[in-house]
This record gives structure tokens, sequence and C-alpha cells, in this order.
């Protein structure tokens, strides 16, 4: 049994650490059956002295242990291994991780906020004809820099950087590290990241030149949909901070910050902002050298960056480039994307203007950009002049598959540089349906492209908001296809900053422009995504720092809706949003998500240790108060939609007695549409897994293989590679939706990803698990497939689940990692014919229990490796 994957604060090798008393987490893997681990020891080491032993401790714990070393001291790499003891008492192997903390102190910061002086702005040219095209100069992002010299090469260098605005770092003329668009965004009147660089190669000895570019971003462009510019939500025009700290081979150290002594220059990128675009002059080089100002901005509040940054992950060429006219051309990458294009330009005289723009789809073979709105996502580039030119810009980022390029004659070169949050990829879903294989991937793009910096809603018009009720209805799904723990916990603190006094929450995060109360299902994105993350990662400090807020949310709901209905204060009340062909009544779905949020409420309370039993009694009211208002005696819910039903059901609001006549008229209703459905991103997320749940997983299939109007198959029919905001986005009857609001960029019916894993593959955990410590296996073969299969990279290890039928025997593979157990249920109307290899199920090792039922065989498993077959007389 081997210890993998070691982690610290849910991420692998952490540099900047910023918690005080982080956790630590392993992995295991073992091919032997029942394989666990009994005990662990683990040791760390910093500066070559031992600074915590746990010594031999009897547990099967691997995650999130908190930290019991030494005190943690700023800017030191800390080493830790872990020794594993399985289940017979044996030592087993040991693994060895890092981490490094940033600055934990204020006093460790000398660095003040530095920016531009406006006094010391160069006079302006009278503009020429071209120039009247450009930007001002006050537009210009700030080339800042900083000249040094250090006696000696540095035995170790760090950089601790940051800024109002997004920036670059440079030593010596090279980019330092990997990271775009950082600091990221964060609700920066609370909080604002600084990032920790090991820059020991790029330090010299003698004369060294830091230097940083730093545009607007979210700071002090365009965000949202707010015309403004600078918008102002937090300030006016960048600034910059950053402190390199070196440790000389005497034991010495220096540390170079910024301060008055900086200067200021020009440089090629005139203006950068995330949705226009950015506008570079390549004939202008870095020039002058003003002044800069110190800002009055004091240090903080800054907090180390706890989660992956924004990095470009991949790159896609270009499928088709096609010629236009003489100097246009349009490029299609094949797949709608969040990132921006690198071109190479043929050899140009100086001076030629080449504009890149972006557009999602194609309407009559042109860029269609009516549904980007403000959002002019315009790359200019004016050509420095000879060989081969390279234009990729840096400031900005685009929602698109196609990109028009204007201005040279000979084709470019042309690739898709794709970038969003890193979450560590940790999922993978296959069948044999072709078009079943096109949904995941779409939903897997949609959620690169949209969790940038914060979950966002789209990545291409002037949106690109964190709205909370898209991210709780697609988290499910966004943690089978990646680890997003880190992620999601940091975003939850700007959930948490933006609740207002009266305890609601907001429906975007970061607060920009929605200054109204959360509506159902999008403030209660504040209390289920926490609750998400304690269950599916364990990650139980997450709980304990948001429960007061969540408390504070169902009592602002209860307080101001003494009726138990939740009528009053539903802030912007979207309801089921952009639903087809019904209505769901406003109050049983927002009165639904009462019960659902005040009964998680309880449920963390318990798990907290803190007094439940109120809210336990408020579910139980709000309950009642929902059964008496909406449900008849024939178990229908008020508006009898699809939406009514599915909350109702999947969030136990009927009494059990009528929960057969609901699944009916469930049923029913999306039978009369010829299997089609009806929700929109609420009901969406919960349509399929219903159905399944109770016995109707033929029609969860039919849903799915749809290619009828509306459908996932019907955007997929019509070309899409990402899911789109609507479901008629575009149509045969009806063309383009409204440019007002039409993106095809939207994680939001993507929900479905969700049951992809947990149902058509299987992967589940049993109601009481908590980070798959108990796996429920489910693999329900149906629909038009004959085979698919899941894994995922889970926190204690690789849990697999997939399934292949032919026309008498139904092969079922499963993996459990080692200290988990699993309960595995095998449809097949032949319990008896369950085996593995020539052994019965009962005889098999490492199953502990079998249970034959009229729905198949029930096996409860240990760790290991299984494959069985059965029968597949139909059940
Ligand atoms: C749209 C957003 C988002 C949704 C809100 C209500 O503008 O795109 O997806 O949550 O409206």
């Amino acid at each position: 049994m081997i210890p993998y994957g070691l982690q610290t604060e849910q991420r692998i090798e952490p540099l900047g650490l910023g918690e005080p008393q982080p956790r630590l987490s392993w992995k295991l893997r073992s091919d032997r059956r029942g394989a666990a681990q009994s005990a662990y020891r683990i040791t760390a080491t910093a500066d070559g002295e031992t600074v915590w032993d746990t010594g031999r401790r009897q547990s099967a714990d691997t995650i999130l242990i908190p930290w019991e070393g030494a005190g943690l001291r700023s800017a030191t790499r800390y080493h830790w291994r872990v020794e594993i003891w399985d289940e017979t008492g044996t030592a087993g192997s040991t693994a060895e991780t890092w981490f490094e903390t940033g600055l934990l102190h204020r006093e460790d910061w000398p660095a003040v906020w530095i920016g531009r002086d406006p006094v010391a702005l160069p006079p302006v040219d009278p503009p020429t004809d071209e120039d009247l095209l450009a930007p001002g100069p006050e537009e210009a992002p700030l080339y800042l820099r900083h000249e040094f010299q250090l006696p000696e090469r540095p035995v170790r260098a760090r950089l601790y950087a940051t800024a109002h605005g997004v920036y670059e770092p440079e030593l010596n003329g090279a980019r330092v590290g990997d990271r775009e668009l950082a600091p990221g965004w964060t609700e920066y009147h609370h909080r604002i990241q600084y990032q920790t660089y090991d820059v020991t190669e790029q330090v010299r000895a003698g004369d060294n030149t830091l230097a940083a570019v730093v545009a607007d971003g979210w700071w002090s462009g365009y965000v949202g949909f707010d015309p403004r510019r600078p918008a102002r939500h937090y300030g006016d025009a960048p600034g910059f901070l950053a402190q390199l700290v070196v440790d000389l081979p005497d034991g010495s150290q220096q540390t170079i910050a910024t301060g008055s002594d900086w200067t200021e220059s020009d440089g090629p990128i005139r203006a950068a902002d995330l949705m226009m675009g950015q506008y570079v002059d390549a004939r202008r080089a870095v020039s002058g050298n003003r002044p800069v100002a110190v800002l009055d901005t004091a240090v903080g509040p800054l907090v180390a960056e706890p989660d992956e940054p924004i990095r470009v992950v991949t790159e896609l060429p270009a499928v088709a480039v096609d010629r236009r006219a003489p100097d246009r051309f349009v490029i299609d990458f094949g797949q709608n994307l969040v990132g921006r294009v690198r071109l190479t330009l043929p050899g140009m005289p100086g001076g030629r203007r080449i504009t890149v723009r972006h557009a999602e789809v194609l309407e009559d073979g042109e860029l269609y950009v009516a549904n980007l709105r403000r959002a002019a996502a315009t790359d200019t580039y004016l050509t420095a002049g000879g060989d081969t030119e390279v234009f990729e810009p840096r400031f900005t980022f685009h929602g698109f598959r196609y990109a028009e390029v204007t201005g040279c004659t000979e084709a470019p070169g042309a690739v898709a540089r794709v970038l969003h949050s890193d979450t560590p990829w940790t999922g993978r879903f296959e069948c044999d349906d072709p078009m079943v294989n096109q949904l995941h991937a779409n939903i897997g793009w949609g959620q690169r492209g949209n969790f940038v910096a914060v979950p966002t809603d789209c990545p291409q018009r002037d949106e690109r908001l964190g709205w909370l009720a898209d991210a709780q209805v697609f988290a499910p799904t966004a943690t089978r296809n990646a680890d997003v723990s880190a992620f999601f916990a940091r975003w939850l603190r700007d959930v948490v900053d933006g609740q207002n006094d009266d305890g609601a929450f907001r429906d975007v995060a970061p607060i920009i422009a929605f200054e109204r109360e959360g509506a159902p299902a999008w403030g209660d994105g504040g209390v289920i995504i926490p609750w998400l993350l304690w269950k599916t990662y364990g990650d139980r400090r997450v709980l304990e720092r948001s429960f007061d807020a969540m408390a504070r949310w169902v009592e602002h709901i209860h307080r101001h809706n003494p009726g138990l209905l939740w009528e009053n204060r539903t802030g912007n009340s979207y309801g089921d949003w952009l639903q087809v062909d019904a209505e769901t009544p406003r109050d049983v779905l927002a009165t639904a998500y009462f019960a659902r949020s005040t009964q998680i409420v309880a449920q963390a309370a318990e798990v907290l240790g803190r007094p439940a039993a109120g809210y336990r009694s408020l579910h139980a009211a709000v309950t009642e108060a929902f059964q008496d208002a909406f449900v008849g005696d024939d178990g229908s819910v008020k508006g009898s939609t699809q939406t009514g039903y599915l909350l109702a059901l999947a969030f136990g609001l009927l009494p059990d007695t009528m929960v057969d006549a609901a699944v009916g008229h469930l049923a029913a209703d999306i039978e009369r549409r010829g299997n089609r459905l009806t929700t929109g991103f609420v009901g969406v997320s919960l349509l399929c897994p219903v159905l399944s749940e109770h016995g109707r997983a033929d029609l969860a299939y039919a849903l799915l293989h749809q290619e009828e109007y509306p459908s996932w198959g019907y955007s997929i029919r019509h070309g899409a590679t990402t899911i789109w905001e609507r479901w008629d986005g575009w149509t045969d009857h009806g063309g383009f939706q409204s440019a007002a609001m039409n993106s095809f960029n939207h994680y939001s019916l993507g929900s479905v990803g969700d049951w992809l894993y947990g149902r058509v593959a299987g992967i589940d955990q049993t109601p009481d698990s908590v980070a798959y410590a108990e796996l429920l296996l489910r693999p329900t073969p149906g629909g038009l497939l004959t085979w698919a299969s899941a894994e995922q990279e889970t926190a204690r290890g690789l849990v697999a689940c997939g399934w292949s039928r032919d026309d008498d025997r139904l092969t079922v593979t499963v993996t459990v990692p080692p200290g988990c157990t699993a309960v595995l249920q095998i449809p097949t109307a032949d319990p008896g014919s369950v085996r593995e290899n020539d052994l019965p199920a009962t005889e098999t090792a490492g199953v502990i229990q079998a249970e034959p039922s009229a729905a198949g065989l029930t096996l409860r498993l240990t760790s290991g490796r299984y494959t069985f077959t059965a029968s597949t007389t139909p059940v």
C-alpha cells in the first residue's frame, strides 16, 4: 500500500502558504483487497531540524490532518513525510513532500504600493489620423522598473508580489512564473492575494532589474455589465506592490521592495482590458523614466494565494484558416474556449494594424458578436516591422471558437491558448455513445472556461460574474471533473463577505452591480456549497468558517417569512431561470429552497457539534407548510411543473405516501411532451438524478438521448462544443435567441454531468459518507449504451466504476481505494448469477456481505479492484 498525492491545504507543494495551521492529506493505493491504513506517522523538518513528529498514531485518517508541529515561521520551507502501517500492522511505504510558508505577518512587508504619478505623464502629441483610433497615454498599462545590485549570486530568492489590477513580473528581462491575470479576482475591499515566486535561478550577482507590467484587470477595468470606466468598483488606476527577498551565501538577507525609487515608463501595450481586449503598438520600446507615486494605500489586506492560479493550460491549433478578403481571415479553432490567440505574423512593414476579433459562433459565415454586448473582445497590434512577429495579448481573455484577423495579406499562424484557474483535473467519463461523450466534453469545456478566478456564469460577454445559483447547481459536477476544493473554499470567503447586515447572501460574489439580496436558489449557494465541500472533500474547516453565515441566511429568510412560505425578501426572484414552456411558481421554488437550506444548516450544526434542534424543527415546520400550501391530495405540486416535482422529491418535501404519485405526475409530464424537459437552471440539476432515484432511469436515458428541442442533444446536433446558456440559444424555428442574453458557454445546464458519473457509470457515496469513505456504486445499464465507465481521483484515492453488457452478460468493474468500503448494486434479475471469475459473489475475497433483491444483488466490498459478471436477464 502506497501513500501518494500528498497535499498541504489541498494543494500539491504550495509555495507561499498563508494558513497558520495547514492541514495535511495523502491518498492510498494498493492492489490488495482489504488494504487499509491502521496507523501513520508524520514527521516534519525545517532548516534541518525536526519541527513535528506525531510518533506512530493508531488512526485510519488520511485527510486534512491539522498541523500540530512548532508554530510556522514566515518564508520557510517545511518538508514532511508520512509513514503508514497497513491493516495487519505491517509498516508500509513512506512518501514525502514540502510546503513553503509565505509572509505570515504584517511586519514582513516593508514594500509600499506604487502607481502612476499623473503629474509626471509626458505631454501628449497632437494625434495623427492613426492615433485617433488609439487609446490615450493615461490608459496605458504601467511599466514599472527598478535596478539593484547584489554582491553575489543568492542561494535563495523569493519574489512576493501583487497588484491593484493584473500584473506580470519580470526579472532581468525574463518573465517570472507562469501565472496569468494574477492576483486573480477577490472581494478586494476585504482581501487581495499576493503571489510567491521562486526566482533563485533568475537573480544574479551584479546588476539586476526587477520589473512588472500592470494593467487594469478587475481592479479598474470593465467588470460585469457596468458601462462606466473606470467603473470604480475598487479603484481608479492600477498599482503594484512587491518585494524580492534574497538570501546571500554569507547568511545575510536583502530585501528589494517597491518604493519611491522605482520608475515608470512607456511600453508597447497602450491599453488592456479583460472585456475590451488589448492594444499593442510594437514600434514602441519600453522607454522613459518617470518617477512613480507612492500610493496612499495601507498595506493590505493581503492574503497568500490559497489555490492554484490561472495558467495557460493547453493550446489548440487552428482547424481552418479561411481567407475572406485579401487582408481578412476567419480562423476556426474547432472548440468554443476561453483564452486568447497567439498569432505568428509574416514579415511586414512597421505600423501595420492587425485586428483580431472573437466570436463563439458564426452567422452566415461571419463572426456573430451581437451576444458579446459591450465586450469589444478585440485585440489590436501595430507591427514593429521586419521579420516574422508573434503577437499574443496578455492582460485580457476572450470566449471564442472563431477569430477574425484583419490587416495581413498572408495567412497568419494561429494557436488558441486556453487559460483557466488550474484546478487539477481528476475525472474521466466515457461510454459508447458519441453524443453523450460530446456532452461530457462540452460540460468539461464549460467548466474550464468559466473557472477563471471565480466561478463565472459566462466568459465572453460583458458579464462574467460569480453567480451563486449557477455555481451551486454545477458544483457537484465540477467536483467530479476536477479538484475544486481550494478554488471553491477561496471563493466562499467572498460569498460570506458579501452577506449583508440582515443576513442575506447576494446573487453574485464578488459583489458587482447586484446590491440586492440574493434570490431563492441564488443566495442558497452560500449554504449548499460549503456543505458540498464537507461531503466531497471532508473539509470541516470551510464548514466552520461558513457556518455562522449559513445560519444567518436561514434566519434572515425565517425572520421575514414567519408564515414559513418564502414569499418576502426574494430579491430578484428569478424562479427556475430559463425554463421552457413551463412556469414553476416562485413560492414553490423559494419555499423548497428555504427547507433545503434549513436542513443543511441543521446537518452542519450536527457535524460541528453546535445546537441543531432549532434548525431541525424549523426544517420540519417549513416542510409541513410546503405540504399544506402546495401539495394536493393526489400528490400534485402547485403549478404541476417538472421542476416543482423535482424540488419536492429531491428535497424530501412530500409525505412518503405521496412520493409514488408525484413521480407519476413528473413522468407523465415528460412523456406527454414526447420525452422532453421543461427545466431551467434550477430544475435541470435534479432531473436525471431524481428519475434514477425513483425507478425511472429509462426516462432519464430518454432525456439524455433526446435530440429534438429542447435537449442537450439538440445543441450538440447543431454543433455545440460547450453548454449553452439557453435551450433555445439557436433553433431551427427561431434562429438566434435575443442577443441581449445568449451565451454559448454557460455551465448551468451542464449540471447533468454529476449524474453521468453518479448513475450512468455509477460512482457515488452513501448518504452518511464523507469524502467517499463509503462508496455507493450503482452502475445503470440503460438507454442506447452498451458500456460506460468513470474514474475519479477522490480525496482518498482512485475510485472507478464501469459496466458493459452484451446479450446475455453484464460485466461490472469497480475500484475501491484502501480504507474505503463500497456498497455495489449489480442490476440483474438473477442475483445468483453474479460471479467473479468462476466464484459466486458470496465466496469472492473482499465481499463482506451479499444481499439479493428484486433489483439485483447488493454487495458490500472492502477496498480493491473487482470484476463481476451477471446474467442480463431483464430485471
Ligand atoms: C444571467 C446570468 C446568470 C444567471 C442570472 C440570473 O444574466 O448569465 O447565469 O444566474 O442571469
